[in-house]
């Protein structure tokens, strides 16, 4: 008997004799493409051993290496234990504990009081890298009358999403399950960062699909690809127009797609003619016969999908032109919205896709936008300001130190993390300048140095959350244990604290379950229905997008058609510099555009590639992930270590014009021969102090964290 309990409890097999019950919830450490279900085995209110979710068809039972991680990062000893005061100068660690009840009332105080003084405006929401609390803040800045609600998408996906805006009106994503016969992947790397789509992207490369990845690292995607095209960072628009010549000159776009649905096709085809691939190669260092074959395979596929991805193309300062001549290849070929292809869909819930509509969008806009000012950035990137409805986040500090068009003067951050953007010291700076800052994450983080108080968060595992999935799947959690310490759920803290700023907004006042009913009323899901599916249930009914839709709806552009002379962006020309064409420039420092400063700083530094077991700045405190790679270093390709005199996990010193950190070597085939790969937000060696605060592109505002030069020296000690 003794025996058995012994094995049932060594085992963690969950039952009364053991008094381990399985409690279903979502992983939250990565957000929102994966968030994989969670099978959390809790014992005496503590989570002793975390599986995935098996009847989850998103995550199907599997974890990657940071879900597996689940219980150092939820019991870590960083985590914010109580609400905290600053009692001592911005920067320091000079704070003490407070109630909550103070706590909320000195931040609607904060809040208020720069409200009164500089108006609503003068107050910025922010929301970092975590998605799920977004709805309900961008709702409270609402009802406060700011229009600076601001989140870490503008420097993620916004500018993707942009791209496909000017060209196709709004955007289309890769449809595999439509029967693609080819996939372009042109720059993402799913196996680190979407497991759960790397998966699906193995089956259907078993049922014969084809695949094309185009990235300048000898990426896992790469490897699991037909074709890879392996170009220089930031030369996609250059490599996309050669493709697009090919297609046109060898006749295999479809014309009479073109002809009816699209604008300026004659203008795109002359400039295209600029970019042989013999030209191309010069400047992508891709093949020209590689080039030709790809635009083959591409334009002769039916259907054939493209799959971009939120960040790198983007990570550029002429991202988004670059990412415009690449959607420019789907207007060509025909491959718009239709099944197998690139196919609109309607979100759902928080950028998901899953087959029912929602109020999202009426809820997070409590207050006509015109009835307020013009949100950051508006004046300096006018085409975000029309097609995305939030601020420039990057462009804030910018505001806070010109107080032009208006001052700012307080801040609301969920998760703010300063190492995100580019030279982080300026970001701090401007952080510096505010009159009040508040700040909200599970770990006392570098930040939170920089704000007057700090509240605790509380993990996924201890909230009750929503969430869907693109297989038609919805699901809402109960706590799988209690909050740890004194930290509350993000939205028991947005609640709390519209009641205190003495807003008259009914939904916030009626709570967080009450809205999301409101949110949901147009599904057919209730959170008492959900309520009764812990692990989650299949979407009643889902609704299927119709293809073609643009037969009778036309396309969202301005001029009504597919564009490949932007009629967003001609206005701008002037003012603004924009070309309504997809014109190639290289990076603003490249060897290219800046050969004086390339003989000195000679390699590509490309910043950011995901590492699989980091998640940007969360988890490098954890200690299984951690072990993984534990110090920070950056990628060189053989050829250039050996060039340079360096082996692995020597140290070297990182260098741009504007400042040096110091790192180990990692030399690896994975990394282009002339770039330097290096992982961005790591405390102690920060590769955003080597980059300009003001290294940014013109139309996004997006960082060029992708396309900078530097030079690597070994450190002899
Ligand atoms: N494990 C893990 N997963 C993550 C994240 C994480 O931090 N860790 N972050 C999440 C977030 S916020 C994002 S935005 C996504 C990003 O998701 P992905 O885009 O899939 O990932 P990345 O590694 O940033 O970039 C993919 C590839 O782009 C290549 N690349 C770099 N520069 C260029 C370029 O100039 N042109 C082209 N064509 N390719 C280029 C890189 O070599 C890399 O292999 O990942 C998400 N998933
Ligand atoms: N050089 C370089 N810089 C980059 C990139 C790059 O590729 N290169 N990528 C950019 C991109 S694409 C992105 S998306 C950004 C990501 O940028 P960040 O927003 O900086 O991402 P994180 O480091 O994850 O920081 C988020 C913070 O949220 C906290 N947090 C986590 N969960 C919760 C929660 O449930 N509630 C609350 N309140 N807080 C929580 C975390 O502890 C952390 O402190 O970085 C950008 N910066
Ligand atoms: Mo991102």
């Amino acid at each position: 008997m003794t025996d058995t309990l012994t094995r049932l409890e060594r085992g963690k097999i969950p039952g009364p004799e053991t008094g381990i019950e399985i409690r279903k919830s979502v992983c939250a450490i990565c957000d929102p493409m994966t968030q994989c279900g969670l099978d959390l085995y809790v014992r005496d209110g503590r989570i002793v051993k975390v599986e995935g979710t098996a009847e989850n068809p998103h995550n199907a039972g599997t974890l990657c290496s940071k879900g597996a991680a689940t219980r150092q990062y939820v019991y870590h000893a960083d985590r914010l234990k109580t609400p905290l005061r600053r009692v001592g100068p911005r920067g320091t660690l000079e704070f003490e504990p407070t109630s909550w009840d103070d706590a909320l009332d000195a931040v609607a105080a904060g809040l208020n009081g720069a409200k009164a003084a500089a108006g609503p405006e003068s107050v910025v929401f922010y929301a970092g890298y975590t998605k799920w609390m977004r709805p309900f803040l961008h709702r409270l800045a609402g009802s406060f009358g700011s229009p600076n609600y601001l989140s870490e998408s503008s420097t993620c996906y916004r500018a993707t999403a942009m791209a496909q805006n000017l060209v196709f009106g709004v955007p289309a994503g890769p449809d595999l399950a439509g029967g693609a016969e080819c996939l372009l992947v042109w720059s993402a790397n799913p196996f680190y960062t979407n497991t759960t789509m790397a998966r699906k992207l193995l089956d259907a490369r078993e049922r014969g699909l084809t695949i094309i990845t185009v990235d300048p690292r000898l990426s896992p995607m790469a490897t699991h690809s037909d074709l890879h095209l392996r170009l220089r960072p930031g030369t996609d628009g250059a490599l996309a127009l050669a493709m697009a010549h090919v297609i046109i000159e060898e006749g295999l776009h479809d014309s009479a797609f073109v002809q009816r649905h699209t604008v300026g096709f004659d203008e795109f085809r002359a400039y295209a003619a600029g970019f042989p691939p013999e030209r191309a190669q010069e400047v992508t260092g891709v093949p020209a016969g590689l080039i030709r074959e790809a635009a083959r395979l591409y334009a002769t596929s039916k259907p054939a999908a493209l799959m971009p991805s939120a960040s790198p193309v983007v990570h550029h300062t002429n991202g988004v032109q670059n990412y415009r001549a690449v959607f420019s290849l789907v207007a060509l070929t025909g491959n718009y919205d239709v099944r197998g292809g690139n196919k609109v869909d309607f979100p759902s819930w928080l950028y998901v896709s899953a087959g029912f509509a929602t109020r999202e969008a009426e809820f997070t806009h409590p207050r006509p936008a015109a009835d307020m000012a013009a949100p950051i950035g508006q004046d300096r990137y006018p085409v975000w300001g029309e097609l995305v409805d939030e601020g420039q986040a990057m462009h804030w500090p910018h505001q806070v130190h010109s107080g032009e068009p208006y001052p700012l003067k307080a801040a609301l951050t969920f998760g703010i993390n300063h190492r995100m953007w580019p030279d982080p010291a300026h970001m701090v700076a401007a952080l510096g300048k505010l009159d009040f800052v508040a700040n909200v994450d599970l770990f006392f983080t570098d930040s939170c140095r920089y704000a007057d108080i700090v509240l605790p968060a509380c993990t996924s595992v201890e909230r009750s959350e929503f969430r869907c999935y693109p297989e038609r799947w919805a699901v809402l959690t109960d706590p799988a244990i209690a909050p740890l310490y004194e930290s509350r759920s993000d939205s028991d803290i947005i609640y709390e604290l519209a009641g205190r700023l003495g807003l008259d907004d009914p939904l916030l006042a009626a709570g967080y379950e009450a809205s999301l009913d409101w949110i949901l009323e147009p599904s057919g899901l209730t959170v008492d229905g959900l309520r009764a599916h812990p692990g989650g249930m299949p979407v009643p009914n889902p609704v299927k997008a119709p293809e073609r839709a643009y037969e009778t709806k036309g396309f969202a552009t301005p001029s009504g058609k597919l564009e490949f002379v932007s009629g967003r962006l001609a206005p701008y020309g002037e003012s603004h510099g924009y070309d309504a064409l997809p014109v190639y420039q290289p990076p603003k420092y490249s060897r290219e555009a800046t050969p004086e400063l390339a003989a000195d700083y000679p390699l590509v530094l490309n910043t950011g590639s995901r590492l699989p077991m980091f998640q940007h700045s969360r988890t490098f405190r954890v200690g299984w992930t951690r072990a993984l790679r534990p110090q920070p270093s950056a990628d060189l390709s053989p050829a250039d270590a050996a060039r340079l005199g360096i082996a692995q996990d020597d140290p070297i010193r990182l260098s741009t014009p504007k400042s040096s950190i110091d790192v180990l070597a990692n030399v690896t085939e994975l990394a282009q021969p002339g770039v330097v790969h290096m992982y961005h937000a790591y405390p102690e060696a920060d590769v955003n102090s080597l980059i300009e605060a003001d290294y940014l592109d013109p139309i996004s505002g997006f960082p060029g964290f992708k396309g900078l030069l530097c030079r690597v020296d070994k450190v002899v000690s």
